[in-house]
């Protein structure tokens, strides 16, 4: 049964992570693979630009597969190759950890007041990302405080799922455990692939593009932003209608459910 959203309540916000609640790509993941290829005395580096280019893959053992496969030709270990990056995954994941305890990747403009404006009104907060769940726990710990793990009422992230993004099954496993119908909450991406796994889920997205993703596809989106914007910091609307607003905050979010 489809149904029809503008007569459903707004009652639940999902975010993804990487990207969209901060810029954690180029400065976090990518270091910290970086600094797994060194721990293994592999002769690897992602640079800024092979790193774009990963980018398409989602999670980072598939990345790490992609790379072996479509640049290291006749690259082989000892034993099982996915058990090798299962192991240089994890110490990639414990350098990130790492990384993220020493803080330097703040929050993008307008999240944190989002997300507490959207705790006072009574709204359930989502997390739907394909990075490890200690990655989410991590980034929300040095951000917010680890106190603020706690806003969420699912942090759906990685394995959990068996297809990653742009499949929908994240965003059909958070919507699960919140209890909530699709047309009964909003999507925050930064991705064309994050946005057709909302979209595949039933979900309207906000879209706030980075410069990795700026030019990607982003048909379908609710409306495509450069940030959640401040009150002092209006966004820039990059597609659809922003209704007048200057920036992402709980009435606007309920004009765009409600809009036709
Ligand atoms: C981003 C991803 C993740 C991260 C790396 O997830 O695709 O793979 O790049 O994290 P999202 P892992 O945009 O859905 O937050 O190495 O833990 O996968």
């Amino acid at each position: 049964m489809v149904i029809e959203r503008t007569k459903v309540k707004l009652k639940g916000l999902i975010f993804d992570v990487d990207g969209t609640l901060a810029e954690t790509e180029q400065g976090g993941h990518r270091i910290a693979f970086n600094r797994a290829f060194a721990e293994l005395g592999l002769d690897w580096n992602w640079d800024e630009a092979i790193y774009d280019d990963l980018l398409q893959v989602f999670g980072g053992k598939e990345r790490v597969r992609h790379f072996i496969d479509e640049h290291l030709a006749g690259f082989s270990v000892q034993g099982d190759l996915d058990d090798f990056i299962r192991d240089l995954h994890r110490r990639k994941t414990r350098h990130y950890v790492d990384l993220m305890k020493s803080g330097g990747i703040p929050l993008r403009p307008g999240v944190q007041r989002l997300l507490r404006e959207a705790r006072s009104e009574g709204l359930k907060l989502g997390i739907a990302s394909t990075t490890t769940p200690e990655n989410v726990t991590a980034l929300l710990t040095a951000t917010l405080g680890a106190h603020s793990i706690d806003w969420f009422d699912v942090i759906a992230a990685g394995d959990i799922v068996a297809q990653k993004k742009p499949a929908p099954d994240i965003y059909e496993y958070a919507l699960q455990c919140l209890d909530l119908p699709a047309a009964g909450c909003i999507a925050f991406e930064d991705t064309g692939s994050g946005l057709r796994s909302a979209a595949s889920a039933g979900l309207e997205t906000v879209v706030t593009v980075n410069d990795a993703t700026r030019q990607q596809d982003f048909s379908g989106a609710a409306i495509v932003l450069d940030q959640l914007g401040e009150p002092d910091r209006a966004f820039q609307v990059l597609a659809g209608n922003a209704h007048g607003a200057t920036c992402v905050d709980v009435p606007f979010l309920h004009k765009l459910h409600t809009a036709k």
